[in-house]
């Protein structure tokens, strides 16, 4: 039987103040690094434990936090990043306004492992419950000597500012981010150089998802060995899946690493509602592609849905049963990227408002033949061309509808032409 890691406090009564952390073992890891660790140990540890990055990517944190210059004069940086805005995510909400302290104590680990004396939490500019308890968290870590100057009695200091941002999506992908943080407009940067090297004003900085800093505390209280050993060798640990959609009962679940995609949604989700069947399943986050029913029996973790076409993402598990209309979900999905397309690189910003235009002819049966090839056109030449991953997660997300159910689209277009022929339609 799985017992909950992250969302172990999250169940309490005021799990978001620092008495009730604390008399449940909170900061217990923060202490005993300050106290018994060099900052290469930490890293050490963190990379023993096979923790892979939570906000999409899956980049080994270890090996991140490793790449930071351990000589560099520059003030080196943390940066947090809390902008979650994958549709169909919400888990760094829920972490951040239950349980607040859980993802300080992470910050201020990784703080201390990278040398960074300043780190930032950059906020999605919604979420306001998150920002008030995450600025009680703050100001009572303070109080008590956790974060601040000479904390616990060492010569360590660190502060953690809350960042709000604007509510743009684009601004959750790392370097966009630094940008909109150092106050220009959000839009990415070239990589490389990797913010490792030059990020938030120019100098060394890590940036990492809320749940990845989330699972650093209970890698120092139960071990390395411990965490790696949950779940798949190559990505362990404990993983929050955000279930929602055509599903009974949709909510956060914290399971292992690598739990059955099946399981998910039918042991824990209840499955689909009574007299539906399922259909398809996006696995990680609106820009994964998305799995028909028959292939779901895959373990939820980063290399095996790689594997398969797909990819676990943010971990936003969308399900849609047999009523939904995969024209109309791609539809709605290419008008979600082409609104927060930057508009920086042409591939993206046009390209993914030409597909929304087919798309649309595609919903109200005007779409011809031709639409079709131009849509298979556009996949194509935006695919690998585009300055960030906006544009790619795009159109994965559009290939794999086309791949899977293209006989919706060109039912499409049949219907145009069954309502051209009893005289529905006056226009070529
Ligand atoms: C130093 C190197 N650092 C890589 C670092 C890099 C970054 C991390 C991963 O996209 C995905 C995207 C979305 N030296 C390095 C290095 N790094 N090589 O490793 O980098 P990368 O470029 O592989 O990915 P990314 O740009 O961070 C993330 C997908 O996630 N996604 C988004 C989810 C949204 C949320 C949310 O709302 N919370 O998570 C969903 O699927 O499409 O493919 O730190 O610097 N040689």
């Amino acid at each position: 039987m799985f017992e909950p890691v992250l969302l172990k406090n999250a169940a309490r009564d005021n799990a978001w103040q620092l008495d009730v952390y604390q008399a449940n073992g909170g900061y217990e890891a923060w202490r005993k690094v300050l106290n018994n660790y060099k900052p290469a140990d930490v890293i050490g540890q963190v990379k023993a434990s096979n923790l892979r990055g939570r906000g999409g990517a899956g980049f080994p944190t270890g090996l991140k936090w490793s790449f930071i210059p351990a000589d560099s004069p520059s003030q080196r940086y943390l940066c947090c990043n809390a902008d979650e805005g994958e549709p169909g995510t919400f888990k760094d909400k829920f972490l951040m306004e239950q349980d607040p302290h859980q993802l300080l104590e992470g910050m201020a680990i990784a703080a201390y492992a990278i040398g960074a004396h300043r780190a930032y939490i950059y906020l999605r500019y919604e979420f306001r419950l998150a920002l008030e308890r995450l600025q009680q968290a703050i100001d009572s870590a303070r109080e008590q000597g956790l974060l601040g100057t000479n904390i616990l009695g060492s010569d360590f200091e660190l502060e953690i500012h809350i960042h709000r941002n604007a509510g743009a999506y684009i601004c959750g992908e790392e370097t966009a981010l630094l940008e909109s943080l150092e106050g220009y407009r959000g839009e990415p940067r070239l990589k490389p150089p990797f913010p490792a090297i030059k990020g938030y004003c120019a100098s060394p900085t890590v940036v990492n998802n809320v749940e990845t800093l989330a699972c650093i505390p209970a890698i120092f209280t139960k071990g390395a060995e411990w965490f790696a050993a949950i779940g798949p060798e190559k990505s362990p640990g404990p993983k929050l899946y955000c279930l929602s959609g055509q599903v009974s009962k949709p909510g956060l679940y914290e399971l292992p690493m690598g739990v059955s995609l099946r399981e998910l949604i039918e042991v824990h989700g209840g499955g689909c509602r009574n007299g539906y069947q399922l259909k398809a399943v996006i696995p990680g986050g609106v820009s994964a592609p998305m799995l028909p029913a028959d292939q779901v029996d895959i373990a939820m973790d980063f290399d095996t849905l790689a594997a398969a076409g797909s990819m676990l993402g943010s971990a936003g598990v969308i399900v849609m049963d047999n009523s939904a209309s995969i024209v109309e979900v791609t539809k709605r999905t290419m008008e979600f990227f082409s609104h927060e397309s930057c508009g920086k690189c042409s591939p993206c910003r046009e390209g993914t408002l030409w597909a929304v235009k087919i798309l649309r002819r595609f919903a109200d049966g005007t779409a011809t033949q031709n639409d079709l090839s131009q849509l298979h056109s556009l996949c194509d030449n935006i695919a690998g061309n585009s300055f960030c991953a906006l544009a790619d997660g795009a159109i994965m997300a559009l290939r794999a509808a086309l791949k899977h159910f293209e006989s919706e689209f060109t039912e499409r277009i049949n219907a145009r032409a069954t309502l051209k022929s009893e005289g529905g339609i006056d226009h070529d």
